[in-house]
């Protein structure tokens, strides 16, 4: 034990009525919602470069967390992978993700800095089978580096394109041997500061080459995870080509991949993409490209992705029944790409944080499937669309009618159609019943 938790034991669950801040009030994973525990709904993960990576910087000032591991030797990476772990064991989290850049030193070559990261991979397959923790997934860096500052996969210089098509190798390399479930990848500068620089046309080439190389090589590898794109509009670049999940849906089409690559949704992404993460959750689902979420929230006054710990459940809840009504995550989980507010220096405050959050995933998990046991909402959507069940509707919706004969009965039959109600706030009020 290195002792950055003092002698914190492992986090349990006491209920709702316990007032210790440091258990849990609703996550309990042995819990049955609809037929399986809240831990394999939820498949929770700890976003290794959020927890342990970040210094607790803004675009105003530099470090404030003091942090024993801080420093560029694989010394100080054994005891940041070792804090990990404990961090993990403590809140009982069944998965983690991580970033190459996260877990290890950046060399001076790309040789050495493989060789870095394969050998923190000895580390953790040695922590994964003690503890049973696994991986989620893992993604490589393609966006501090200045090399990246154009792009990786769409970066005018074509060298740029081999050494990040080199550095996903080796992530993929890893994330197979560590059997990890998803492999991400997240575009943080695949897309413009100004068109004015930009061949648009040529960089979605570029990026539908790198995304098809990443398929080639997960089959000849035999990976069995699932690839996913992470949709993100702006920040760190002006537009992002991984806008949303329409956008990237369309891509992939464009490049013949939509059976081959799913999305991780996250939160904060959905909202500065100007939707609601439930809408982007369901949207994936109904594309058939649903993969995983990252877990978080934005402040909504600032208009930045902000990566806070979610807290908002009424939020939380819609996403999951959306989760739910898809049949639930397969390889995918809830991976809490959250930080700590600068201000929140202490070892305590990344518990609280995860902790908050687990319970606030837990209650989003058990109002979804609330609303699902109940069944009135199902039928009020059913009902709503029930008129399409009549043979003519049927008709027209297989595409049996022209236009004309669809208008022709019209005006035969004198259709004159009288407004429904959509009932907003009545449901408003029958979803707050179980948030
Ligand atoms: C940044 C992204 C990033 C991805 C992984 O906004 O959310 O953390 O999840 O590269
Ligand atoms: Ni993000
Ligand atoms: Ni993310």
């Amino acid at each position: 034990m290195s002792g950055f938790f003092g002698d914190q034991p492992p986090i349990r669950f006491e209920g709702k009525q316990s007032t210790n801040p440091l258990a849990f009030r609703f996550y309990d994973k042995d819990e049955l919602v609809l037929g399986k525990s809240m831990a394999e709904h939820l498949r929770f993960a700890v976003a290794y470069w959020h927890s342990f990576a970040f210094e607790g910087g803004d675009p105003f000032g530099g470090r404030t967390f003091e942090r024993p591991w801080f420093g560029n030797t694989m010394v100080d990476a054994q005891l940041k992978a070792d804090v990990a772990f404990e961090l993990f064991e403590l809140l009982g989290v069944p998965f983690f993700c991580f970033h190459d850049a996260d877990v290890r030193p950046e060399a001076e070559t790309l040789s050495e800095s493989i060789a870095r990261l394969d050998a923190l991979g000895d580390i953790f397959e040695e922590k994964i089978a003690s503890t049973g923790i696994k991986l989620l997934w893992g993604t490589a860096n393609l966006f501090s580096h200045a090399r990246f500052m154009s792009g990786a996969a769409t970066n005018p210089d074509p060298d740029v394109f081999a050494y990040a098509g080199a550095t996903i190798k080796a992530n993929m390399d890893l994330t197979n041997r560590l059997g990890g479930e998803n492999y991400v990848l997240w575009g943080g500068r695949e897309g413009y500061e100004t068109l004015l620089n930009t061949n648009m046309t040529q960089e979605f080439d570029q990026m539908g080459r790198m995304l098809a190389l990443v398929v080639d090589y997960k089959h000849k590898i035999g990976f069995e995870g699932t690839i996913l794109v992470e949709p993100k509009p702006q920040e760190p670049m002006k537009h992002q080509y991984d806008y949303d999940v329409a956008s990237v849906y369309g891509f992939l089409k464009k490049y013949g991949l939509e059976n081959e690559i799913k999305v991780n949704i996250e939160v904060g992404h959905a909202i500065l993409a100007g939707h609601t993460f439930e809408h982007e959750v369901a949207t994936a689902a109904m594309l058939g490209i649903l993969g995983s979420i990252d877990m978080n929230r934005n402040d909504y006054q600032s208009g930045w992705d902000t990566d806070q710990f979610p807290n908002n459940v009424a939020e939380v809840a819609l996403a999951y029944y959306h989760i739910l009504k898809a049949g639930g995550f397969t390889t995918g989980g809830t991976n809490f790409d959250a930080k700590l507010r600068r201000q929140s220096i202490d070892p305590a405050d990344l518990l609280y944080g995860h902790i908050g959050a687990m319970d606030t995933c837990a209650r989003g998990l058990r109002a979804a499937a609330a609303i699902i046991e109940d069944g009135t909402y199902e039928a009020f959507l059913e009902q709503r669309y029930a008129d399409w069940k009549h043979p003519e509707a049927q008709a027209m919706l297989r595409g049996e009618r022209t236009l004309e004969e669809i208008a022709a009965r019209v005006q035969k039959q004198g259709i004159n159609p009288k407004p429904r109600s959509g009932r907003q706030e009545y449901l408003e009020n029958l979803i707050n019943r179980f948030v």
